[in-house]
C-alpha cells in the first residue's frame, strides 16, 4: 500500500509526484525483522514465538467448538500472534530524542509519561515513555531513559563518561530520520534502509561492552540497570513479548517444556484452564482477543457448550505436539520461568497480564580502555508474553490499584503461596473478587470504557426512546458496545519485571539531591508532545456514545 506525499514541494533532481511507503507498512515490517534479528540472538524467543503460536491455535480450535460456525484460518492465529511490544533502555537525552524521530518514521508517537523512580521499593533510576501509533497499536517500544542525578556523583560522572563515548545512529541512519521528517515520508527503498539500520546497529546485541571495572561495580553497587545501559554500544532490545490468547495455558506450557511440572501434572492445569475459559468466553472475549472477526459475524454466531471430552481432546493434542524436539527447553540454557503472573488474576478482563521466563546469562567481552579485551557474561534479556484486556476509566482503574495494593499486603504478610499457584490464585482472586469478570457488569458500573453503537432494534425504535441512560438502552437491547482494549503499560506491573529479571527488586536513589520528573521534562527531551492515552480513550468512548445518540434520535 502507498499513497501519494500531499503536495510535496518539487525538489531538485526528485519527480513532481513519488509515491511514500505507507508508514504502517513499514512498522509491519520493522517489527518482523526485529522479531527475526531477536530470534536468531536468543533462542529461547524463537521457541517460545513457536510454544505462543502452538497454544493461540488450540485457543482457536477452542472456539471453533463454542461458537458454533466460528471458522479462524492460521494466517489468522498467525496475525493474532505477531503483535507485540519491545523495551529498550537508553542513556543519554539526546540518544532519547533520536530514538523518538525513529519511532516517528513509522508512525509511532510517545503514549504516557512513566517515572519509576518513585514507585517505592520497586523503584528504577528511569523514565519512560511507549511509542506506538495511536489508531493502529499493533506493536509498542517501551522505552526507558536512564536519569543519572539519582546517583552518587562519582558514580554519575562515570556513567555519563561511558555514555559521552558511544553513537548509536549512524549518519545514514540520522539522514534517513531527518528526510522522513523534511520530505513527509520515506520512500520504500529507504524505509528498507532505516529498517536495516535498525536490524543491523541500533537494536542489535553485539555481545561487546566496555569497561568491565564500570560494569561490576554499577552491578556490586545494585544499579544493575545502569550496567545494562551505559557500558553496551547499542540499545539492544531487552524483551519482545508476543501477544497470547490464553495467559494461563501458554504459562502451562512453557513450564512443562521447561520440565518444572510433568506431563500429568500439566494435563490437569491445562485441562482446568481451558475448561474455565470454554465455560467464560463470550462474544466480547472473541472479539476482544480476535480483532479482525466483524461484529456483525460474531453476533450471528450461536454459542455452544463444550464437552469435557472436547477439552480432554484438545490437551492431548497439545500434550503430543510438545513432545516434538522444539519444544523441549529444559535443553537450551535456561534460567526458569517466573512464578506468578503480573495484573489482575485470570478471569478478570481489566488492563494487561504479563509474565515471562527468567533472564539467561550471555557471554559477553569488554573491551579495555588498553585494548584488551576481558570475558563477562551479562543477565538481563528475558522472555516476556503479555495478554491484553479492556482499558479502565479512572474509577476502574483506583479500584483496580485498591485490588492490587490489597493483594500485595496479603502476600507479604507471609502466607504460604510462595511457589503454590493454586495457594496465589486463590488468594489473588479474594481481593479482586469486587471486580465484576463480565464486560456488560464492567460497563454498567463505569469501570471500563466502551465504544457504542445503535441496535437495529435500537434504529427502528428512534422517536420513540424515553432515556438517554446507556446502561438502561443496552438492557433494552437498543444499543450494543465493545470494550475498548487497553494499549499501554503499567508502571507496577513492568517494576515487578525490572525486579525479576535484574534479580533485584529495586534501587535506592543515592544522589544528592535527586530531583523529580514529569512529563514536561521528557517532552522537551524528546521535542513533542506525549499523548496521554487515559483521555483518548475516553474521547473514543464520549464520540461513540454521541453519535449513538444522534442515530436514535435522541440528540442532535
Ligand atoms: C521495560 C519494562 C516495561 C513492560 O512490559 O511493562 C515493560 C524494561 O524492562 O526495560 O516492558
Ligand atoms: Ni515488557
Amino acid at each position: 500500500m502507498s499513497y501519494l506525499a500531499p503536495e510535496s514541494p518539487p525538489l531538485k533532481g526528485v519527480p513532481m509526484t513519488f509515491a511514500f511507503a505507507d508508514p504502517i507498512d513499514l512498522q509491519h515490517k520493522l517489527f518482523a525483522r526485529l522479531s527475526a534479528m531477536f530470534a536468531s540472538e536468543v533462542p529461547l524467543y524463537d521457541r517460545s514465538l513457536a510454544v505462543n503460536e502452538l497454544v493461540n491455535g488450540l485457543v482457536c480450535e477452542l472456539m471453533t467448538e463454542r461458537f458454533a460456525g466460528l471458522r479462524v484460518t492460521a494466517a489468522e492465529v498467525t496475525r493474532a500472534s505477531a503483535e507485540r511490544h519491545g523495551a529498550i533502555r537508553i542513556g543519554r537525552p539526546d540518544e532519547y530524542r533520536w530514538v523518538a524521530r525513529f519511532f516517528g518514521v513509522f508512525a509511532m508517537e510517545p503514549h504516557n509519561f512513566y517515572s519509576m523512580t518513585d514507585i517505592g521499593a520497586k523503584s528504577q533510576p528511569v523514565i519512560a515513555t511507549a511509542f506506538r501509533s495511536a489508531s493502529r497499536p499493533e506493536h509498542r517500544v517501551f522505552t526507558s531513559l536512564l536519569v543519572t542525578d539519582r546517583f552518587d556523583s562519582a558514580t554519575r560522572g562515570r556513567i555519563e563518561n561511558a555514555l559521552a563515548a558511544r553513537s548509536v545512529f549512524s549518519a545514514r541512519a540520522q539522514s534517513l530520520i531527518e528526510r522522513c521528517e523534511r520530505e513527509g515520508g520515506l520512500s520504500s527503498a529507504d524505509g528498507e534502509a532505516l529498517i536495516a539500520e535498525a536490524c543491523t546497529r541500533i537494536f542489535k546485541w553485539t555481545g561487546r561492552a566496555r569497561d568491565y571495572q564500570l560494569y561490576t561495580d554499577l552491578c556490586a553497587a545494585g544499579f544493575k540497570i545502569a550496567a545494562d545501559i551505559a557500558c553496551f554500544d547499542s540499545h539492544h532490545l531487552n524483551h519482545l513479548t508476543p501477544n497470547t490468547l490464553c495467559m494461563d495455558l501458554y504459562t502451562a506450557v512453557m513450564k512443562r517444556c521447561f520440565g518444572r511440572v510433568d506431563a500429568q501434572h500439566f494435563a490437569s492445569r491445562g485441562c482446568e484452564v481451558l475448561g474455565r475459559l470454554a465455560a467464560t468466553a463470550d462474544r466480547h472475549w472473541l472479539r476482544l482477543h480476535l480483532p479482525h472477526l466483524p461484529a456483525a459475524t460474531v453476533d450471528a454466531l450461536p454459542i455452544v457448550s463444550v464437552e469435557q471430552r472436547g477439552i480432554d481432546r484438545l490437551i492431548q493434542k497439545l500434550q503430543q505436539r510438545l513432545n516434538a524436539p522444539e519444544f523441549q527447553l529444559a535443553s537450551l540454557k535456561n534460567a526458569g520461568f517466573k512464578d506468578f503472573t503480573e495484573g489482575p488474576p485470570g478471569g478478570t478482563p481489566v488492563l494487561l497480564r504479563q509474565d515471562a521466563y527468567r533472564a539467561v546469562a550471555e557471554s559477553v567481552s569488554f573491551l579495555e580502555a588498553d585494548g584488551s579485551s576481558v570475558q563477562g557474561e551479562h543477565t538481563a534479556r528475558f522472555g516476556e508474553i503479555e495478554e491484553r484486556f479492556y482499558a479502565t476509566t479512572p474509577a476502574g482503574r483506583a479500584m483496580y490499584d485498591t485490588c492490587l495494593a490489597e493483594a500485595e499486603r496479603s502476600r507479604s504478610s507471609g502466607s504460604s503461596e510462595a511457589t503454590d499457584l493454586a495457594a496465589y490464585e486463590r488468594a489473588l482472586a479474594v481481593p479482586f473478587a469486587r471486580i465484576p469478570k463480565t464486560l456488560e457488569e464492567l460497563v454498567a458500573a463505569g469501570l471500563v470504557h466502551a465504544e457504542w453503537e445503535p441496535t437495529a432494534k435500537g434504529l427502528a425504535a428512534r422517536g420513540t426512546i424515553d432515556t438517554h441512560d446507556f446502561v438502561e438502552l443496552l438492557r433494552r437491547g437498543l444499543v450494543r458496545c465493545e470494550g475498548i482494549r487497553y494499549e499501554d503499560f503499567l508502571p507496577l506491573s513492568a517494576a515487578g519485571i525490572f525486579a525479576s529479571n535484574l534479580n533485584q527488586y529495586g534501587t535506592r536513589a543515592e544522589g544528592a539531591a535527586p530531583r523529580t520528573y514529569t512529563k514536561p521534562d521528557l517532552e522537551e527531551i524528546i521535542g513533542r508532545p506525549i499523548i496521554e492515552s487515559a483521555s483518548a480513550y475516553a474521547m473514543s468512548e464520549l464520540e461513540s456514545r454521541q453519535r449513538t445518540l444522534v442515530a436514535l434520535g435522541l440528540a442532535t
